[in-house]
């Protein structure tokens, strides 16, 4: 099988520090937990940044200072959010992809999301598409629910984006579509021939589709943004989420992919060609 991509979700906007002490919010934290997730195994850091007050932001800045803390450290794929917080504008959320990251994060559409709506009409998911077209940065389709593989595939319809494609499922967000094997199954016949993909299990689904995700050979995403726990009652670090899927993997006979190999697997250019 292909080598696994671990994804680490460090930080999220959902989460506060008064639901978890392990929770990066600083940009040398940040750092830190990204450099740490690497040498677990993670070869992709999604990150969100907060503000002083440990708000969920998109500020510029922020994220600058976040990536620079990752890149002293570590060689790991940078991936920014542009979904943010619920709430927050296009305006706002399209704010770190002028950084030029190697990649950022592309919701196909709009859904409830707990008791709030993450809002992603028609002409904001073109402009997202397009304004990642410019700046150079690889999309990483975000699918809450099955809807928003058509519309990704409509953006490649329309040379919007352009392959290779990658995909990632986020499975049981209140609002989304539930996590399962059935429904993991489905969207994964959906996809592009060619396609990439990862799955992301919410809260206490995290480690069974991670499991899935390994054997069904695609990427796994784990980390705070998604889920606090280690097990029932007890809070998890992210390093601990991303060792423990190293280690199913391994378990599995599966290989887990530095960054470099994860680059080649999503088409990127190698980091020295970005240097
Ligand atoms: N915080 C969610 C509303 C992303 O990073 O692109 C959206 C989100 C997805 O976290
Ligand atoms: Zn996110």
């Amino acid at each position: 099988m292909n080598p696994l991509i671990i994804t680490a979700a460090l930080v999220g906007a959902e989460v506060s520090r008064e639901d978890t002490p392990h929770l990066p919010v600083t940009p040398e934290e940040i750092g830190e937990s990204a450099a740490q997730a690497r040498e677990a195994g993670a070869s992709i850091a999604h990150i969100h940044v907060r503000d002083k007050a440990g708000r969920p932001s998109q500020d510029r800045e922020l994220y600058r200072q976040a990536i620079r803390e990752i890149r002293k450290r570590c060689d790991i794929i940078i991936q920014v959010s542009t979904g943010g917080a619920v709430g927050m504008t296009a305006e706002e959320r399209l704010q770190p992809v002028t950084l030029q990251p190697e990649m950022a994060t592309l919701t196909t559409g709009t859904v409830n999301f707990a008791d709030g709506v993450f809002y992603n009409p028609p002409g904001d998911i073109r402009r997202f598409a397009k304004e990642m077209r410019h700046y150079g940065v690889k999309p990483e389709f975000e699918i809450f629910d099955v809807g928003m593989v058509g519309t990704a595939k409509h953006l490649v319809e329309k040379g919007w984006v352009t392959g290779p494609l990658h995909f990632d499922f986020v499975m049981g967000v209140p609002g989304g579509i539930p996590a399962g094997g059935k429904h993991l199954l489905h969207l994964i016949d959906q996809l592009p021939e060619g396609s990439t993909w990862s799955v992301a299990g919410i809260g206490r689904y995290q480690l069974p589709m991670s499991a899935l995700g390994i054997a069904l050979g695609g990427h796994v995403r784990v980390g705070l943004e998604d889920n606090l726990y280690y097990r029932k009652g007890e809070l998890a670090t992210n390093t601990q989420l991303v060792a423990r899927v190293q280690r199913i993997a391994s378990e599995l006979e599966r290989k887990t992919a530095v960054p470099e190999e994860a680059r080649s697997i999503l088409g990127l250019p190698s980091l020295k060609e970005v240097r």
